[in-house]
């Protein structure tokens, strides 16, 4: 069945498909989530940072605006003022005053404090502005600690300036950066990044790392956070962990949910029933021959399915399909259906014998012996003969009911075959049981067949019993003039198969009753010959 094989892989493939996608577009979503749970604890993060830098900034203006009464006043006179108020103040590590790049007054470099290039280890910015601030690897005194200076300048060449110290700052930026292994920073104005955290943090893992960058509002500070990739993959962690049971959850309902649709999808039970609908069924007729009257003795209705696609799917195949699945019936009404318009354009003559498979699924049916009735009443102008062809198998099954709706229909003028004999497990009891008109030899017996003189032992018993049972015989599967032959001498009368004519359709059954449905098998075949 590769038709069938393929669907399935299909199916396969597409439940497989059905559970991932759940998964994969979660997993997907979590990332994005875990990317942005941290984004907003950076962006937390940052403004903390911003907020505090901003208060640095305040207390450093406060202090040069408190350092302006100062002004005019020389060195000397403000040194031990500028030296208390440096102490008492907490954060800043040096204050003074200017005469314009030179420091002339300084709380922590004595009376002779050099440039401001030196105090502060770089060149001052050239702003032109009044008002700078600018953050720093050092200062003179503590080259190795971080600090920042605010500076005032004032049009007379004057000015004042703070330094605090980034001490506090760092402390600060670890305890915020502690916890998640960040690495923070602040600038203020071009000056020196003031780091502290994680230094490893922008070393990338399996996920890189994320900085996020903010600027204050109020004064030219910036600051950034550095996540390590690490970071984000405890993030992600967290939400997969949260939101794996869901997603499984739904993987599995998707893929039941896909399954059963599937299932519908390609069972053969929507399958058939899709095809009676869409018309894919058409009945084929195979003509049997009795060789006593030399001519076409009726036909025996054979179902075809062809899908759209033009593929033909095999009788056996969806009969015992149809069969499993509980749509025998329906397909038999069918084929009834089917069968009753094809006839009504036959010009048989009375006692034209028309033979349907019946399934034993159907035989067993409540509605079985009103169907046949229906059928018969619906040929009946025509005298045309209805042959039920049974199966051993639908006999051995509730055969005391089976037997009493035979007889009813046999009343009626339905005659009664058994089909494919010899294969089943029909004891031969059975043909005594039964009332039956026909059997038909199965092919396989036909087959053995080897020459008019050798014996076919089960074929002859096969024939002998019938003869004395007083049933007709049908040989099925005739392909041979030996063949014909050999049934003939032994009294078969009935002859079907490719030798006679092949199963066609009602158009080309009609063509050929006309031409040769009167004609001996002998003259048939010279015609189908040539
Ligand atoms: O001709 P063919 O290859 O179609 O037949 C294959 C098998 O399918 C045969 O055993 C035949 O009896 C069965 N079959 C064909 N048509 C019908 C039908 O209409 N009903 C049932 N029950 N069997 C059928
Ligand atoms: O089981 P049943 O008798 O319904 O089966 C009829 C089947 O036998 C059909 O599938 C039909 O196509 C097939 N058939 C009819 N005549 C011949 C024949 O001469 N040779 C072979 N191999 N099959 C035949
Ligand atoms: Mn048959």
């Amino acid at each position: 069945m590769p038709l069938l094989k393929r669907k399935r892989n299909y199916a396969r493939l597409l439940i497989i498909l059905a559970g991932a996608l759940p998964l994969i577009s979660g997993l997907i979503f979590t990332v994005i989530d875990a990317r942005h749970t941290l984004h907003q604890q950076q962006v937390n993060a940052a403004n903390t940072l911003l907020f505090q830098a901003e208060k640095m900034s305040d207390r450093g203006w406060d202090m040069i605006t408190s350092l302006h009464r100062y002004h005019y006043q020389p060195c000397s006179q403000i040194q031990n003022n500028l030296l208390r108020t440096d102490m008492l103040s907490a954060y800043f590590r040096a204050i003074g005053k200017l005469q314009d790049d030179r420091v002339s007054c300084s709380s922590a470099y004595g009376l002779e404090p050099g440039s401001l290039k030196e105090i502060i280890m770089r060149d001052p910015p050239v702003t032109g502005r009044a008002w700078w601030s600018l953050s720093l690897t050092g200062t003179a005194g503590v080259p190795n600690r971080p600090a920042a200076i605010f500076v005032r300048q004032l049009p007379d060449g004057e000015g004042f300036w703070a330094i605090i110290d980034g001490q506090y700052l760092i402390d600060f930026m670890n305890a915020v950066g502690e916890s998640h292994g960040y690495q923070l920073s602040m600038r203020f104005g071009h000056g020196a990044p003031i780091s502290a955290g994680n230094d490893e943090a922008a070393k990338s893992s399996f996920f890189t790392a994320q900085t996020y960058q903010a600027i204050s509002n109020h004064y030219p500070i910036s600051v950034s956070v550095i996540a390590p990739g690490t970071e984000l993959t405890r993030a992600w962690r967290h939400v997969v962990f949260n939101f794996l049971p869901v997603a499984i959850i739904f993987s599995i309902l998707l893929m039941a949910f896909t399954a059963n649709w599937l299932q519908r999808r390609l069972s053969w039970r929507d399958e058939i029933r899709r095809a009676i609908h869409g018309h894919q069924f058409t009945v084929h007729y195979q003509p049997v021959y009795n060789a006593r009257l030399q001519r076409c003795f009726g036909v025996e209705a054979l179902l075809r399915w062809t899908t759209p696609s033009g593929k033909v799917i095999r009788p056996d195949i969806f009969i015992s399909a149809a069969e499993a699945e509980g749509m025998i019936v329906p397909l038999t009404r069918h084929l009834i259906h089917l069968l009753v318009e094809d006839v009504q354009s036959w010009q048989v003559e009375p006692g034209f014998h028309l033979a349907i498979n019946v399934a034993a699924g159907h035989l067993q049916h409540p509605d079985f012996v009103s169907d046949m009735l229906k059928l018969a009443e619906k040929v009946k102008h025509q005298q045309i003969v209805i042959t039920l062809e049974l199966t051993e198998r639908s006999l051995i099954q509730e055969g005391d009911d089976v037997a009493r709706k035979l007889d009813e229909l046999r009343k009626v003028g339905i005659k009664v075959a058994i089909d494919d004999f010899g294969t089943g497990h029909c004891s031969l009891s059975y043909l005594m049981t039964f009332s039956l008109d026909y059997l038909k030899i199965d092919r396989g017996f036909i087959n053995a067949i080897e020459s008019l003189g050798s014996e076919t032992p089960v074929l002859d018993a096969i024939i002998n019993l019938s003869l004395k049972l007083r049933l007709q015989i049908l040989g099925e599967g005739v392909e041979t003039a030996l063949q014909l032959l050999y049934l003939q001498q032994r009294g078969v009368m009935l002859i079907q198969g490719y030798y006679y004519a092949q199963p066609m359709n009602n158009t080309a059954l009609k063509g050929w009753l006309k031409r040769k449905g009167r004609l001996p098998i002998q003259t048939v075949n010279q015609a189908t010959s040539e």
